[in-house]
């Protein structure tokens, strides 16, 4: 297992749409491996493929509320196949996009499609921060963001201070 570095916006792989997974094999049970690893140095409560610098359709969560006891969920070419008419509104935040957050609004509760660590098919119900969380990597898979759904005013700003800080960390 690694710890691999977390690709910053605007790294094009970021925009880009993720490629399905062919077959859940010893490389995808690693990149898995890795990315949960990964996640939890950040520390975050999510991770996609496309955040590592691989664009594939894959990605990882953890939303346990207790760290003595982990809760890890892997899912390959993960497809949400019911959402609720009820939202919830959370204020989020991005292993891509540190120290800026905001408000997304989604559906509350949904069902996701999935092929878990072993290449099985597998259908889960959730809801709360599990189903914030899962909504939000699917989106990194797709190329979006949870600045795309903050007014354009905000969501300008902070790709003109993430590009300036990219500019800066490369001439030093
Ligand atoms: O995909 C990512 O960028 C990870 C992101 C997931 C996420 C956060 C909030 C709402 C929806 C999805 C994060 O994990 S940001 C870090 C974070 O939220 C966190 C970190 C440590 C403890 C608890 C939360
Ligand atoms: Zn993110």
């Amino acid at each position: 297992m690694a710890i691999k570095p977390i690709v910053l916006l605007p790294d094009p792989v970021l925009r880009a749409k993720a490629a399905p997974v062919a077959a859940v094999d010893a490389d995808i049970q690693a990149l898995m491996d890795d990315m949960l690893e990964t996640m939890y140095d950040a520390p975050g409560i999510g991770l996609a493929a496309p955040q590592i610098g691989i664009s594939k359709r894959v990605i990882v969560m953890d939303c346990s509320d207790d760290e003595n006891q982990p809760e890890p969920i892997k899912m390959a070419n993960p497809e949400i196949i019911a959402a609720s008419e009820d939202t919830s509104t959370m204020e989020e935040g991005c292993l891509s996009i540190p120290d800026h957050r905001g408000e997304v609004t989604r559906p509350s509760a949904i069902t996701v499609r999935y092929l878990d660590e072993h290449g099985q098919a597998q259908e889960r119900d959730c809801d709360g921060l599990l189903a914030v969380c899962i909504q939000h990597e699917i989106d990194h898979l797709n190329g979006v963001l949870f600045i795309d759904y903050l007014s354009r005013l905000k969501r300008d700003m902070i790709i003109r201070k993430m590009t300036k800080d990219a500019r800066l960390s490369k001439e030093s």
